[in-house]
């Protein structure tokens, strides 16, 4: 078990970013570390199931770009129902460039990603430059960024240093930088977030490279402040139900850190 068995309440007054202070807020008001990763094509489906399962979450995660019918209407209809619901939008842009093309990536095209997704990640792979890009725009608009440290991929690089010299980049953005994509409790700094993908209510793989953990491994023996689960919940028979299951698994495995 990792070092920061702390509450939601204590984190949120540990930490320095307006963004995760809100996140922490959030989870304590909903009681739930489950972000929804609404990996779907269609802007109706996405804001249907937003609409009935954003009670049960603290974050909606996006990939825009896998979204056939994008436009701005269903843009302001998810940030309508982030107001509605009380969640966290995070695009997971997965920004991996030279740091003025990050910037244009971040700003402009048709998704305009700055003007609306409250936190996004970037990979630490071009160096510091990569956040400085992102941040050149996201600071003044109050949003953050995670570092994808580590993945849960199948025979993923980052591994040992690379996650290691993610950590120290994260260090030197504490203004902007909110956390981690990660497998692994990679620090105890109150600051950083760690939030774990490749989960589900049964452990295992995909046959795409995909590696699976239950909620209560990934909270209680990999430290994940919040996990994200996406084809577990969205291919669901029923995605409300079993959403509330993740919140109950991921919450109570949180609770089981403060004893
Ligand atoms: F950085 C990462 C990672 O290491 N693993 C991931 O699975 C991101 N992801 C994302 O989480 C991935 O792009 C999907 O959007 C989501 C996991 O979806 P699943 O359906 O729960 O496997």
């Amino acid at each position: 078990v990792f070092a920061v068995c702390k509450s939601y309440r204590e984190r949120s007054e540990s930490c320095q970013h307006s963004l995760s202070k809100k996140l922490y807020s959030i989870m304590e008001t909903k009681s739930t570390n489950l972000a929804l990763s609404v990996d779907l094509t269609k802007s109706n489906d996405i804001l249907q199931i937003v609409d009935t399962v954003g009670p049960f979450v603290c974050i909606v995660k996006t990939h825009v770009d896998i979204v056939e019918d994008f436009s701005q209407s269903f843009v302001n209809h998810l940030s309508d129902l982030a107001k509605k619901h009380n969640f966290i939008l995070f695009e997971d842009r997965k920004f991996a460039d030279i740091g003025n093309t990050v910037n244009c990536q971040y700003n402009n095209g048709i998704f305009k990603i700055s003007s609306w997704a409250d936190i996004v990640n970037v990979h630490p792979v071009p160096g510091e430059g990569v956040i400085a890009g992102i941040k050149q725009t996201g600071l003044s608009l109050g949003r953050g960024c995670l570092l994808v440290a580590e993945m849960s991929s199948k025979g993923n690089l980052a591994t040992g240093d690379y996650t290691k010299a993610a950590v120290k980049m994260a260090e030197n953005h504490k203004d902007f930088v909110i956390g981690f994509i990660c497998q692994s409790r990679l620090t105890d700094d109150p600051n950083f977030i760690h939030m774990t993908p490749g989960v589900k209510l049964s452990s295992g793989d995909d046959a795409l490279g995909q590696q699976y953990s239950t909620p209560e491994d990934a909270v209680i023996n990999k430290g994940a402040d919040v996990i994200i689960v996406g084809r577990g919940i969205i291919q669901a028979t029923d995605p409300v139900s079993t959403a509330k299951q993740y919140q109950q698994a991921g919450y109570n495995a949180y609770l089981q850190t403060l004893k």
